[in-house]
C-alpha cells in the first residue's frame, strides 16, 4: 500500500531550511540518504512524526495511488506543489489548519525550499549592457508582518538576500506587528542571528500595517526605502531597475510588476511585459488594475520601459527616503489595513512626483481571498481610513465616495495636521490629477441619476457587486437599504446603467453586468421619466421585475404595468 510519512529535516548551517516533506515511505531511506550524500554534515533528521504516519496509514489503506511531491525539488523553478486530493486524517488536518491560519496553503509552502529557484522573467530589453546606472543608492527593505507563516516569511527574506547585489541592500528590517505565533519570537531572532543585514523591530501593540511601516521607516538608514509584504518572492534582477529610476530622479516612486503566487499550489505565474497593468481606483476608493492606456503606450518604444501609473497596489514599492518624508510618509491615523496605497499615490502625483510601474522588476505576491488576521471589533476600519483620505485629498470629488457609503462618514478622527501638510506642500488639486493622470476614470458628476434604482414602491432595488468576477452574472434584486454599496447605480448621459466599470447589459437572455464598452447597443437604456419605464436600446423591450421569481426580466413595454415602473434616485430631468 502507498502511504507516506512526514519528515522534518533541518539544515544546520545558516542556510537553514526547515520544511516538512511528504515522502513515500519506501523512498524515505533513499531520500534521506541522498540528502546525506549531497550534504553529509548539513542534514540531520529533526523530527519524525511517527504517530502521524501510523494514523495516516490506517486511514489510507485503500489509497494506493497517492501522488508524492519529490522532496528535493518541490516548487523549484516556481512550479506548483499539488497535494494528493484524497488526503485524510492527520495530514489533512495539518493542511486545513494551514489554510485557516494563513488563508493560503501553508502546508504546500512548507514543502518548498525557502531558497527555491524561479525562472528569470526579464525582457531582453532589461538585460542590455548599461541599461541601469552603475552607481545606485542602497535601500532598506522593510517587511511588516502580523502572524506570517514561517516558510513564507523566510522565503520572502531569502529572495531579497539571494537575488540582490549585497552592496545595494543597506539592511532588511522585519517589523513584527505584535504577532503572537511562537515561531516569530526567539526562533526568528536565532534564525537570523548570523545575518548582519537582517534587523527585527517589534511593535509594542498591534499597530496595523501602516503604522508598522512607519516604525520600519523610523529605523531605516538607507537612502531608499523598499517595502514588501511578508509573502513575496523577488526574482532575478528585481532591484536594480527600481533603484535606477530613483537614482535618476528622487521624486519617482516605483513599483515592480506584481506576479501572482498561487495561494493553493504556490506556483509562480509570470506576467510578461506585454501584459503589464497599471493601477487605478473606483469611487468606492478601491484599488483596481487596468491595461496600460493608449496615450501612455504611445510614449514608449519598448513595453519593458517604465510606465506611469495613476495608483499603486500598495504593498510593493521603492521610494527615496527624503521624498517619502517630505510627502508626510503615511497618515498615522490609518489603522490596520487600507487607504494608504491611494493616499501615497495621490500625493505623489499631486505634490510633484511620478508613480511608475517598472516592467523589468518582478516580485511575486501571494494574493489571498480573505484576510486571515483579526481586525478591530466595532469599527469599520477601511471606511474610516478612506474617509480620512477623501477629506484630505479628494476636494469636491469626495462626495462621490460618500454617496457610495450612504453618506455615513462615521467618526474619522482629527485630520487637521494632514490638511496643513497638503497646504504646506502646495500640492495640485484632485481635479488636476484626474484630468491629467487618470482621464480614463468615469466621473459620477457626469451622471443623470445616481443612487438607488428601485421598483416604484421602493421595496426592491437593483443590487449587485461589480468586481470583475461578478461580470456575466445576472443583476440581483434585494430589498432597498439606502446604504449605497451594492445598490448604488449611475445612469450616465449616454444611457448606461453602471457602477465603476460594470454596465447593465441585455443580449436576449438574462439581464447581466458586463464591462462597459461605451458603444450603446446592449448597454443602452432610455429612461422614460413620465411613465417610469427603462426601455432597452437594441431589443426595444422594457426592464421588469418578475415578482414570483424575484428576478429581472425583459417585456414588451407597457406603461400601465406596475412591474415595469422604476424610480431612479436623484434623477435630473434637465
Ligand atoms: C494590499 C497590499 C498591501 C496593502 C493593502 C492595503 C499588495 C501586494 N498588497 O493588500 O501591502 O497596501 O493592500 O492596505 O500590494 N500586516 C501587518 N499588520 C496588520 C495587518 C497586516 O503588519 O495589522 C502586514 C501583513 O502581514 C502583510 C502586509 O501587512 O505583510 C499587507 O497585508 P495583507 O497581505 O493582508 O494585504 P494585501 O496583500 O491583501
Ligand atoms: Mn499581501
Amino acid at each position: 500500500t502507498a502511504w507516506f510519512t512526514i519528515a522534518f529535516l533541518m539544515y544546520t548551517d545558516n542556510q537553514s531550511d526547515r520544511r516538512p516533506v511528504l515522502v513515500d515511505s519506501n523512498e524515505l531511506d533513499r531520500v534521506v540518504k541522498e540528502k546525506l550524500v549531497r550534504e553529509p554534515e548539513r542534514v540531520i533528521p529533526f523530527r519524525t512524526e511517527t504517530n502521524v504516519v501510523e494514523k495516516e496509514q490506517e486511514m489510507n489503506e485503500n489509497d494506493n495511488n497517492v501522488l508524492m511531491a519529490p522532496i528535493s525539488n518541490a516548487g523549484e523553478m516556481g512550479k506548483p506543489v499539488v497535494l494528493p486530493s484524497n488526503l485524510t486524517g492527520a495530514v489533512k488536518k495539518m493542511v486545513d489548519d494551514g489554510w485557516l491560519k494563513n488563508a493560503f496553503n501553508q502546508y504546500a509552502s512548507d514543502m518548498i525550499s525557502v531558497h527555491r529557484t524561479l525562472p528569470d522573467p526579464r525582457d531582453e530589453w532589461c538585460k542590455a549592457p548599461n541599461r541601469f546606472l552603475e552607481d545606485l543608492p542602497a535601500t532598506s527593505v522593510i517587511i511588516c508582518f502580523h502572524n506570517e507563516a514561517w516558510s513564507v516569511l523566510l522565503r520572502t527574506v531569502h529572495s531579497v538576500l539571494d537575488r540582490s547585489p549585497r552592496r545595494l541592500i543597506e539592511e532588511v528590517i522585519l517589523v513584527d506587528d505584535f504577532s503572537d505565533m511562537d515561531h516569530l519570537k526567539d526562533q526568528l531572532v536565532e534564525y537570523f542571528a548570523s545575518e548582519p543585514k537582517v534587523k527585527i523591530v517589534r511593535a509594542k501593540k498591534r499597530e496595523g500595517l501602516i503604522r508598522a511601516r512607519l516604525l520600519g521607516a523610523a529605523n531605516a538608514k538607507g537612502a531608499v526605502l523598499t517595502y514588501l509584504d511578508s509573502h513575496c518572492e523577488c526574482t532575478t534582477g528585481w532591484l536594480e531597475p527600481l533603484l535606477d529610476r530613483i537614482a535618476r530622479d528622487s521624486t519617482t516612486v516605483v513599483c515592480p510588476v506584481i506576479d501572482v503566487i498561487d495561494d493553493k499550489t504556490l506556483e509562480y505565474h509570470f506576467h510578461d511585459s506585454g501584459g503589464v497593468n497599471v493601477g487605478g481606483f473606483d469611487w468606492n476608493l478601491q484599488f483596481n488594475w487596468h491595461a496600460v492606456p493608449e496615450h501612455e503606450k504611445k510614449k514608449h518604444e519598448n513595453p519593458a520601459e517604465p510606465v506611469w501609473s495613476p495608483t499603486m497596489a500598495g504593498g510593493l514599492f521603492s521610494i527615496d527616503r527624503k521624498f517619502f518624508e517630505k510627502l508626510g510618509s503615511y497618515d498615522n491615523g490609518f489603522d490596520i489595513w487600507g487607504g494608504e496605497n491611494l493616499e501615497l499615490s495621490f500625493k505623489t502625483w499631486m505634490c510633484g512626483g511620478t508613480l511608475e510601474i517598472v516592467p523589468c522588476s518582478h516580485v511575486g505576491h501571494i494574493f489571498r481571498k480573505r484576510s486571515p488576521y483579526k481586525w478591530r471589533s466595532g469599527v469599520n476600519v477601511l471606511r474610516r481610513n478612506s474617509v480620512r483620505l477623501a477629506e484630505v485629498w479628494l476636494d469636491e470629488y469626495a462626495k462621490y465616495y460618500y454617496q457610495r457609503i450612504g453618506n455615513d462618514k462615521g467618526d474619522f478622527g482629527d485630520i487637521s495636521s494632514r490638511k496643513s501638510l497638503r497646504k504646506n506642500l502646495g500640492c495640485k488639486s484632485f481635479k488636476w490629477f484626474l484630468d491629467t493622470i487618470y482621464p480614463e476614470l468615469f466621473i459620477p458628476g457626469e451622471a443623470v441619476a445616481s443612487g438607488e434604482i428601485s421598483t416604484f414602491d421602493r421595496k426592491m432595488c437593483l443590487d449587485s457587486p461589480c468586481k470583475p468576477e461578478d461580470f456575466h452574472k445576472p443583476m440581483g434584486l434585494w430589498p432597498c437599504h439606502s446604504q449605497g454599496g451594492n445598490q448604488f447605480w449611475m445612469y450616465s448621459k449616454s444611457g448606461e446603467i453602471r457602477r465603476d466599470e460594470a454596465c447593465l447589459d441585455y443580449s436576449g437572455q438574462e439581464v447581466i453586468l458586463y464591462p462597459c464598452h461605451g458603444s450603446k447597443g446592449n448597454q443602452f437604456w432610455d429612461y422614460d421619466s413620465e411613465n417610469n419605464l427603462l426601455r432597452h436600446g437594441s431589443s426595444d423591450k422594457c426592464l421588469a421585475i418578475n415578482e414570483a421569481k424575484n428576478k429581472l426580466t425583459m417585456e414588451h413595454c407597457d406603461a400601465a404595468i406596475k412591474r415595469q415602473q422604476w424610480k431612479l434616485e436623484n434623477y435630473d430631468a434637465s
